[in-house]
C-alpha cells in the first residue's frame, strides 16, 4: 500500500479548512490548503448560515488542495439545506442558535413523550435538535416546497458529486433516526407532523459517495467519500487513544465529552443526565454530553475586540483560581451576543463574584468549563460503567495550556492533550481506509495517530479537595 493524496474538508461554527493530507500504513501528513471564514448572517430576524459562501470556500481549497483521490466532508451537526424537486436549494439554512426553537423542544418532547424519544433515537435533549428545528419550521411554505432534506455536508457532498444520501454519523444527531434500527424513525416522524420522504437514504461512514462531477473542472477526478461526516464523530476517529480505558473530550466551539462504547446506554440515569448516543464510525457509540465548550470564551473575545488568546491566557492564569464559577450550560449563553455581561448577570443571579475585568471574566470561564469536564468525565463513567484511566483533549482546545490543566486537575487524571487537527485527520484516515490506502480497524487507525502526531501530557497537580468544593458551589457534587 502507499500513501495517497485526500483532501478532508472540515467546516466549524467560525471558519472552515480544505487540508490536504498524505496518508498511508506509516505516513499521516496534514497541510493547511485552505482557510475561509464561516459568518452567520442575520437577515429579517432569523439567524443563517451562508451556505453558498461555505461552498466557495470549499471548492476554491479544493482547486487549492491540487489534484487528490479523495475527499470527505465534515460539519457540524443537526442543520439542514432543503431542496426542491428539482435539485435546487430553498432558502438559505437557519443556524441552530437562532431563536426560532426557544420552548418549541419542551413542548415537544412532552408531546411525543421524553422516554419515548429516548429509547428510540438515544439522543440527549438540546434545544436545536433538527426535530424541533422542523417543528419549529412547520407550515412554512419553505417547508411545504421541500422535496428533500440534506445535512450540510450531505448538501455539500451532493453540489460535488450530485449523489444524494444521508450519512449516518450525522443522521443520528437529527433525533429523528432510530439507532437500534438503524433507520430513520418514520414512526416519530409522523407523530411529529414530519415528512418521511424528506430524507434520503442512508450511507455508511466509509462508503464512496461516486466521483466529483467533472463539470466543475477541479484538478483530478477525486472520489468523494462519505467520513464521519458529523465532525465529532470524526474527531473521535482522530483521538489517539490506546484501548478502551479513555475520555475524550473534543474541544472547540463546543466541548464533547464522553466515552466511546459498543453499545448503547438508555437508562432512565443516562436520560436524566442528558447523554447522548451519537453513532460513531465502525458501529461504534459516542456516548457524551455536549458542554458548552469555548463558546462563551470565543464570543467574550469577539465583544471585546481583541484576537489575542495567549495575552488573555497570560493574564487569567495570573487570577485567583475559582473566585467565580459559573453552569456553563446555562441556556442564556447559547445565542450569539454580549457574552461577559450574561456571565456578569448569571454571577449576580448565584451570588458569585462579579468578574470585573476580562482576565477574571476568562478564569471564570475556564475554571466552570473545566468543572463540567469533570462532571461530564465522571457521569459518563458511572453511567455506562466504563472505567477511564486518562482524558484525551483533542481539537482548538488542545493548545489552551490553561484549560489543558485545569482540567487535568479537575479530573484528576492525567489529560492528553492533541492532536488540535483530530477532526480532519480522523475525516482523511476514514477515507484512506475506503480507498484501500490502509486497512484495519479504529485500533490500528489511532496506531497510526500515536506513531505521527505530537501528544502533550498534563500531570493533574494535588488540590481535589478545591475542586469539590467549587463544583458544590454549583450543587453538582455532595
Ligand atoms: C460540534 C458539534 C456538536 C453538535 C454541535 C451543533 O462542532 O457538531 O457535536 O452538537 O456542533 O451542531
Amino acid at each position: 500500500m502507499t500513501a495517497v493524496r485526500l483532501a478532508a474538508v472540515d467546516v466549524g461554527a467560525s471558519s472552515g479548512r480544505v487540508m490536504l493530507a498524505r496518508v498511508g500504513p506509516e505516513t499521516l501528513e496534514l497541510a493547511e490548503a485552505h482557510r475561509f471564514r464561516n459568518e452567520p448572517v442575520r437577515a429579517a430576524g432569523t439567524l443563517h448560515w451562508d451556505v453558498l459562501a461555505l461552498y466557495r470556500g470549499v471548492l476554491e481549497g479544493l482547486r487549492a488542495a491540487g489534484p487528490v483521490a479523495g475527499l470527505g466532508i465534515d460539519t457540524w451537526a443537526v442543520d439542514y439545506g432543503l431542496l426542491d424537486a428539482t435539485g435546487a436549494l430553498l432558502g438559505n439554512p437557519v443556524h441552530y442558535r437562532d431563536g426560532r426553537t426557544e420552548g418549541v423542544g419542551d413542548r415537544v418532547a412532552e408531546q411525543l413523550g421524553p422516554a419515548r424519544l429516548y429509547a428510540t433515537t438515544g439522543l440527549q435533549h438540546l434545544p436545536f435538535n433538527t426535530l424541533y428545528q422542523l417543528v419549529a419550521a412547520a407550515g412554512t411554505p419553505q417547508l411545504e416546497a421541500a422535496h428533500r432534506l440534506l445535512l450540510i455536508p450531505d448538501l455539500i457532498a451532493y453540489w460535488l458529486s450530485g449523489v444524494i444520501g444521508a450519512e449516518v454519523t450525522n443522521a443520528s444527531t437529527t433525533q429523528l433516526y432510530d439507532l437500534r434500527r438503524r433507520a430513520w424513525a418514520t414512526d416519530l416522524m409522523a407523530d411529529a407532523g414530519i415528512r418521511g420522504e424528506l430524507f434520503p437514504p442512508l450511507r455508511e461512514p466509509g462508503t464512496r459517495i461516486g466521483p466529483v462531477l467533472p463539470t466543475l473542472g477541479l484538478p483530478g477526478t477525486p472520489e468523494v467519500v462519505a467520513v464521519g461526516s458529523h465532525d465529532t464523530a470524526s474527531a473521535v476517529v482522530g483521538v489517539p487513544a490506546v484501548g478502551e480505558h479513555f475520555a475524550y473530550i473534543s474541544c472547540g466551539t463546543w466541548s464533547l465529552v464522553g466515552v466511546e462504547l459498543d453499545a448503547p446506554v438508555l437508562t432512565e440515569a443516562s436520560r436524566r443526565a442528558n447523554f447522548t448516543n451519537e453513532s460513531g464510525v465502525d458501529g461504534t457509540f459516542r456516548y457524551l454530553r455536549n458542554v458548552m465548550g469555548l463558546w462563551p470564551l470565543q464570543e467574550s473575545m469577539r465583544t471585546w475586540g481583541t484576537t489575542d488568546l495567549p495575552a488573555l491566557l497570560r493574564e487569567a492564569t495570573d487570577e485567583p483560581a475559582f473566585r467565580s464559577v459559573v453552569d456553563p450550560d446555562d441556556p442564556t449563553f447559547l445565542p450569539p451576543g454580549d457574552l461577559p455581561a450574561r456571565i456578569a448577570e448569571a454571577c449576580r443571579r448565584t451570588g458569585e463574584p462579579v468578574p470585573v475585568h476580562p482576565a477574571a471574566t476568562v478564569r471564570c470561564i475556564l475554571d466552570s468549563l473545566a468543572l463540567a469536564h469533570r462532571r461530564a468525565v465522571q457521569q459518563a463513567q458511572q453511567l455506562s460503567g466504563r472505567h477511564v484511566d486518562a482524558v484525551h483533549v483533542v481539537g482548538g482546545g488542545a493548545r489552551n495550556d490553561l484549560l489543558c490543566q485545569l482540567t487535568a486537575d479537575a479530573c484528576g487524571l492525567p489529560v492528553l492533550a492533541g492532536p488540535v487537527e483530530a477532526t480532519a485527520l480522523g475525516n482523511a484516515l476514514v477515507q484512506a481506509r475506503a480507498l484501500d490506502a490502509i486497512g484495519g480497524g479504529l485500533a490500528e487507525l489511532r496506531s497510526v495517530l500515536r506513531a505521527t502526531q505530537q501528544i502533550v501530557r498534563y500531570e493533574p497537580r494535588a488540590d481535589a479537595a478545591a475542586w469539590r468544593a467549587a463544583a458544590r458551589r454549583l450543587g453538582w457534587e455532595d
